[in-house]
């Protein structure tokens, strides 16, 4: 794996006293992982575009965003660094012109992690990248898998002009392919005139679980997570959850490609996503971010600060 990954091991940084500790000071070189603990993935790559928006520079932006932060989280009484562990291995090295090459990179080094038995947590990139990452994490699980899906749009466009592995498309892919079983498949927070009615109608058609944001709200967030992690644990091996920027309330997160009214609100989300992490996901990533449309590290911030909650979460489980 190591020649597939720009950087080894993580920093192997440690700072002797807590109190003065940044989450970057935590990171421990990979050798030092246990089964459970976390390892961060980054995917720089948003497809053949001739139109690049900014998200081949999300795991530049998350890795910036969580140096702002301390790694203790108050709500789960855990400490990052010392309940659980975690070691950056840097960025796949993708194939800017192939699908292809990426994708059997990716497949190469999830599976690597797996195999050790860490839990991995990939920043992209478009969401383009889950194509490769859920196959991934599909064939290591005898391709008995749950998908939940945070995300504005259901990804289920059949091309775009011609380009089937464009960010708009993974769900499709992945479902037809035979990876997930459409009943084990949630879509959370579909809204708002983003998508063709082809599109939309398309994700009825295959038969996955897509929630509107309206029906999230009429429900209540936290019931219809249940109802939702029932879904994707219903006689499923493991479960896997991909996290687009662009479900959050657009207002909140500038810094990505398709910001969109109506969404979870940020305390809404970072609840969610803990909930996810403690009820036992497998892996996680993070999509869609696009620090250079980003506004005073807004987006950047507040996603890194999901990544610690997943990171938390599966510490807390893990303790
Ligand atoms: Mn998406």
């Amino acid at each position: 794996m190591e020649h597939l990954t720009t950087r080894k091991g993580g920093l192997g940084l440690t700072i002797e006293d807590q109190k003065y500790a940044k989450f970057n000071s935590v990171l421990v070189p990979m050798e030092e992982l246990r089964e459970g603990d976390i390892a961060l993935i980054g995917i720089p790559f948003e497809g053949l575009t001739y139109n690049p928006v900014g998200g081949r520079g999300g795991p530049e932006g998350i890795r910036k965003g969580l140096g702002f932060y301390r790694p203790y989280s108050p709500e789960l009484d855990v400490t990052i660094g010392e309940d659980i562990q975690v070691s950056d291995l840097g960025d796949i090295a993708i194939s800017p012109l192939s699908y292809d090459e990426t994708f059997k990179r990716i497949d190469s080094v999830l599976k690597n992690v797996m195999e050790k038995g860490f839990v991995p947590i990939a920043f992209g990139g478009s969401h383009t990248i889950t194509e490769g990452t859920v196959k991934a994490f599909s064939d290591f699980h005898n391709r008995n898998v749950g998908l939940l899906w945070f995300d504005a749009h259901p990804d289920t466009m059949e091309d775009y002009y011609g380009d089937k592995h464009y960010c708009g498309c993974p769900v499709l892919r992945i479902v037809e392919d035979g990876y997930v079983k459409p009943e084990n498949v949630v879509i959370l927070g579909v809204r708002s005139f983003h998508d063709s009615k082809g599109t939309i109608y398309k994700a009825k058609e295959i038969g996955v679980n897509m929630v509107y944001m309206d029906d999230i709200r009429e429900q209540g967030i936290e019931k219809n997570l249940r109802w939702a992690l029932e879904r994707v644990k219903d006689g499923t091996e493991a479960f896997y959850t991909t996290l687009d920027t662009d479900v959050i309330e657009g207002n909140f997160v500038p810094g990505t490609q398709a910001p969109c009214p109506n969404g979870y609100l940020p305390n809404e989300i970072t609840k969610c996503v803990r909930q996810v992490a403690l009820s036992g996901c497998a892996a996680f990533d993070v999509v869609e971010l696009a620090p250079s449309l980003d506004v005073r590290d807004t987006t950047c911030l507040l996603m890194a600060s999901l990544v610690l909650e997943m990171i938390a979460g599966v510490g807390k489980r893990n303790k």
